[in-house]
């Protein structure tokens, strides 16, 4: 059977990102093999601006051989299977690949399905969602096309990438709506199955202070359990079972998602939720020391963002080529995460942060900007900086984030 020094599972911002930086740490002739199906790789952070009208779903998509690293072997297939105890993995295929160390970087499952009635509602009759290529251009039709009525915006309880992504395009189209002069026709309603409107007091009080000057008519506690796309009603369940059904002219929705069905059934998931158990601070798998994981699919109780990635991918780096000379790493990832939350077009309020909560602002020191007001800066990085940075350096092991510029690399 086949067999590589390093296995990477996932082309994805996490699997590109860890891939290049080994290749660049230890030479193009380290035998490093990526397993990843898709044609293309997408940038979804770009998904929320296309449902705003501010980008194309074309430009969020590149070919995914373009991003292969030099160096690494593509090996153009789904893993299915993965037994640890073998340091094997199954392909779809019917193929049988060995490692001696794995990355495991395959992202988060979407799952349409979990909502009645949402597989079939979604991408036409004013149902959408930017959590899907597919359907993120229909966001922004049905926004750009919408005279007046009840709009209604969702959110699951259960952890999604992004948490900031279900507001952001209501905040963008309530500021198209108001543009268009129509925003008092409008009701503007966000349904989420969570308490609050974000999980850092900071930024929940700047957020829950926009909500009142914005006339959103916000719904804590209500979790969407079933469309009805041909009567256009939404059902929501609230903590104490009972149900309550919404009339709509227009649904944004956001599916429930989770690790990938072939995480959840291997040894390596963590019982409880199905993500791969690792170590939070460095990264490696808890029984098994030549596994690591990065990115969505990672046990750990960070925001899960690309933001994160560039905090992770150089103490996965470091701790596996550690690992490979059969010594402990010291590297250790502290959480960090960044979530960009646009605002309106022309704002956005940039919230980051590391394990608990804890504030980690790049701009922090005065007379720099408050991170907790939404800023003109932030915008243009999140619609111009961001993707120039994770085409042109992230995706080729040379953007390292925040810490681009500041932060000394791991050097022991
Ligand atoms: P992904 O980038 O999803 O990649 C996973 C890869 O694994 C894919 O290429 C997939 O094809 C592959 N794969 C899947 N299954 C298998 C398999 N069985 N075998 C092999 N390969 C497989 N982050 C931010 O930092 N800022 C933002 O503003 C932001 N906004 C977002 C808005 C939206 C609407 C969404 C959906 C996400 C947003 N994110 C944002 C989150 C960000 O996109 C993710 O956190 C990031 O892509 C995670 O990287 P990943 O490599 O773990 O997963
Ligand atoms: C970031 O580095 C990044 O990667 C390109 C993003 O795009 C997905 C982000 O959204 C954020 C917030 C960061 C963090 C970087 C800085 C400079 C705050």
């Amino acid at each position: 059977a086949e067999r590589h020094s390093i296995v990477v599972i996932g082309g994805g911002a996490a699997g590109l990102s860890v891939a290049s930086q080994l290749l660049l740490k230890l030479g193009t002739t380290a035998d490093v093999a990526i397993v990843e199906p898709s044609e293309w790789h997408y940038y979804q952070p770009g998904w929320t601006l296309v449902g705003g009208g501010i980008m194309k779903a074309e430009e969020t998509r590149k070919k995914m051989s373009s991003f292969m690293p030099k160096g690494a072997t593509w090996i153009k297939a789904a893993v299915s299977a993965i037994d640890p105890d073998q340091n094997s993995l199954s392909l779809a295929d019917g193929r049988q690949v060995g490692y001696d160390f794995l990355v495991v970087a395959p992202g988060l499952q979407i799952d349409f399905c979990c909502v009645k009635g949402l597989k079939e509602a979604v991408g036409h009759d004013g149902v959408s969602s930017i959590y899907d290529y597919e359907h993120c251009q229909a966001t922004w039709e049905d926004v750009r096309a919408f005279k007046g009525g009840t709009a209604v915006f969702t959110q699951p309880k259960s952890g999604i990438k992004c948490g900031g992504a279900p507001q952001k395009i209501m905040w963008l189209a309530e500021d198209y709506w108001s543009r268009a002069a129509v925003r008092k026709d409008v009701t503007v309603k966000f349904c989420t199955g969570l308490g609050s409107m974000f999980a850092v007091p900071k930024y929940r009080e700047a957020l829950e202070r926009l909500v009142r000057e914005r006339g959103v008519d916000a719904s804590f506690g209500h979790e969407l359990v079933e469309v009805d796309g041909a009567r256009k009603v939404a059902t929501f369940e609230k903590a104490d079972g009972s149900r309550v059904s919404l009339e709509y002219d227009l649904l944004h929705v956001v599916p429930r998602m989770g690790a990938p069905a072939f995480i959840k059934a291997s040894p390596l998931a963590c019982k409880a939720t199905g993500f791969v158990e690792v170590d939070k601070q460095s990264l490696q798998h808890v029984a098994y020391p030549n596994v690591f994981a990065c990115g969505d699919v990672a046990s750990t109780p960070n925001s899960k963002t690309a933001a994160a990635v560039t905090a992770q991918a150089p103490v996965v780096v470091h701790n596996l080529i550690r690992q490979m000379e059969g010594k402990r790493g010291k590297a250790q990832y502290d959480g960090y995460a960044s979530c960009p939350i646009l605002t309106r077009r022309g704002e956005l309020l940039l919230a980051e942060f590391k394990y608990g909560g804890v504030l980690a602002e790049t701009f922090h020191a005065p007379p720099l900007l408050d991170q907790g007001k939404p800023q003109a800066l932030f915008y243009y990085m999140k619609t111009i900086v961001f993707p120039f940075a994770y085409w042109n350096f992230m995706l080729h092991g040379r953007w390292f984030g925040t810490r681009t510029f500041f932060e000394p690399r791991y050097t022991e």
